[in-house]
């Protein structure tokens, strides 16, 4: 297998972190791409994602890309039931959350992180207030259904990790910078899950620590 990925992606965290918990990273030729620099652009990536955006994986004759469906693939691939349940129910609730994660939740993170950590780290302009406080009125939308959800789950799915996890916390590096201003203080749930999750050793191997530190 071939993976593109980047190391300030959270999309790339979450298909690495996959692979890490699978026991796959060691089979996987990584090509890591700096967006910054446009390295995707000049790649030969487009011959196997025509939207030349990572992560993207070559596996076999098949080309994936979106993190998720990705993520799923791995897992259905090495039989991984545990962390990617096959059953209908778990299967709805899985594909649920991805899908609410990628238009809700993370969404108004992405937004909130590019005004405030992106931007000026790379250059790109002052944050947008106006955006930042659209975004952030989302986030407490969003940010107290997932903190109810967890008042009674130690993980996604009830009290194991899922794959789910990686996917709806796929953000939990940039939220916990304060440079984040990412309001979650109140939301005490989440911010004990995402510490949960940041204590796994695949996550943990997967930290986009280079972005951190050029944050602080
Ligand atoms: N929905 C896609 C998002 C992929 C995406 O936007 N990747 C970013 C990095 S996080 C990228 O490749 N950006 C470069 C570009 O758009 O030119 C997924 O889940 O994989």
């Amino acid at each position: 297998m071939k993976l593109y990925t980047a190391d300030i992606s959270p999309n790339c965290r979450r298909v690495e972190a996959v692979l890490h918990h699978l026991g796959l990273y060691d089979e996987v030729e990584v090509c890591r791409l700096n967006l910054l620099a446009g390295e995707h652009l000049s790649s030969d990536l487009s011959t196997s994602n025509p939207n030349g955006k990572v992560p993207t994986l070559v596996a076999g004759d098949m080309n994936l890309w979106e993190a998720n469906p990705t993520m799923i693939y791995l897992c259905d691939r090495a039989g991984a039931e545990g962390f990617c349940p096959t059953d209908a129910k778990s299967r709805f609730e899985i594909l649920r959350w991805m899908s609410w994660e990628a238009q809700h939740y993370n969404r108004a993170i992405a937004e909130i992180t590019w005004e405030t950590m992106v931007k000026p780290l790379f250059g790109l302009g002052d944050p947008d207030e106006t955006r930042i406080e659209t975004a952030s009125q989302n986030f407490h939308r969003f940010a107290g259904v997932l903190n109810s959800h967890l008042e009674e789950r130690a993980y996604m799915l009830g009290g194991s990790i899922t794959v789910t996890d990686f996917a709806v916390g796929a953000f939990s590096a940039l939220v916990s910078s304060p440079q984040s201003r990412v309001p979650l203080d109140d939301y005490t749930n989440v911010t004990a899950w995402y510490q949960r999750l940041e204590a796994m050793p695949a996550w943990a191997a997967t930290a986009p620590t280079r972005l951190m530190e050029a944050a602080e």
